[in-house]
């Protein structure tokens, strides 16, 4: 097999840099799959963050019994909204329910921005959550948007807004439950959720950032991201939706990466790259601080959503 010359760059800003001068230019034209900050957030901060989830009933905690409200709030695999409509998408096909659950802390424009309005209100109380839980020491959230603002060299790193200053949420907290898998998919405003009409549609890259807070393991296998060198095109959505992706990969010969992350540890991808992130069943949940990034070689901001 030929050497894998996609590889990711870490493990800091300063390494990055020297391998990719123009790091956030890499990974829109897809020459990098991934730029790795480790230990962005300390591995005690991380679990203290967890624990102070859990106590003000923002997560449940899975050695005791699952209160209702997770289970009807809880978000199931694959699910998004597009465009305008009520109905949920699904990014793949998942077959008969699983009980693998996902409970966001933060607003997610995926599964909310078929109503604006509703969407903008949600994102209002994600703005005071967030406030509220990082109001002293250490803020991941700030931390994760100065790595992005390290990367971009001159742009300006900005939560997103609407011209009318109506503001997205500036990132979410996701636990995925039970071994709850993302398969292989892509993410875009513009080019899966068809998001037309909100601000975020305008950037003509998306990029995700995302820190681990806290991983799920079964034996010493734990739940990573696997990226593939495959920028998404509407001939690959057949693949997606039946779940036969691997082996067109595999038949075509599409490199992949996989990124090992510890709790702490921050990486940032392009979304239009096909990836996923296998579940894996632990007695834990995977937790991740997660945001997007609308990305734009012309423009001299960069949006942050989620
Ligand atoms: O949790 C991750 O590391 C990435 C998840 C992902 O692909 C997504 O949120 O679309
Ligand atoms: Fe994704």
């Amino acid at each position: 097999m030929a050497y894998n010359t996609w590889t990711s760059s870490e493990p800091d800003l300063a390494t990055i840099i020297t391998q990719h001068p123009q790091p956030l230019e890499a990974l829109a034209a897809g020459d990098v799959p991934a730029l790795v900050i480790r230990q962005a957030f300390p591995l005690r901060s991380c679990q203290q963050l967890v624990e102070r989830l859990i106590a003000k009933e923002l997560l449940y905690d899975p050695r005791e019994s699952i209160p209702q409200e997770f289970i009807d709030a809880a978000v199931p695999e694959g699910h998004f909204r597009e465009g305008r409509n009520k109905e949920a998408s699904r990014a793949w096909d998942v077959g008969t329910a699983t009980g693998r659950r996902r409970i966001d802390i933060g607003t997610s424009l995926g599964y909310r921005g078929s109503d604006p309005d509703a969407f903008f209100a949600h994102s209002r109380e994600s703005h005071e959550l967030f406030e509220d839980l990082f109001s002293t020491g250490e803020n991941p959230v700030q931390i994760l948007y100065d790595a992005l603002q390290g990367l971009s060299r001159t742009k300006r790193v900005v939560t997103a807004h609407e011209p009318d200053g109506r503001q997205y949420s500036p990132a979410i907290i996701r636990a995925h439950y039970g071994g709850y898998t993302y398969k292989p998919h892509f993410d875009s405003v513009r080019l899966r959720e068809k998001r037309e009409g909100y601000a975020v549609h305008d950037f003509e890259h998306q990029f995700a950032g995302v820190m681990v807070l806290q991983n799920t393991q079964v034996g010493d296998v734990s739940a990573q991201c696997v990226l593939h060198q495959y920028l998404w095109q509407p001939e690959i959505d057949s693949h997606l939706r039946s779940g036969t992706f691997h082996e067109h990969a595999a038949r075509e010969g599409v490199a992949s990466v996989d990124v090992i992350l510890e709790p702490g540890d921050l990486y940032f991808f392009n979304t239009r790259n096909i990836h996923e992130v296998p579940g894996v069943a632990g007695d834990l949940p995977r937790i991740v601080l997660a945001t997007f990034i609308g990305y734009s070689s012309d423009r001299d901001d960069i949006f942050v959503w989620s």
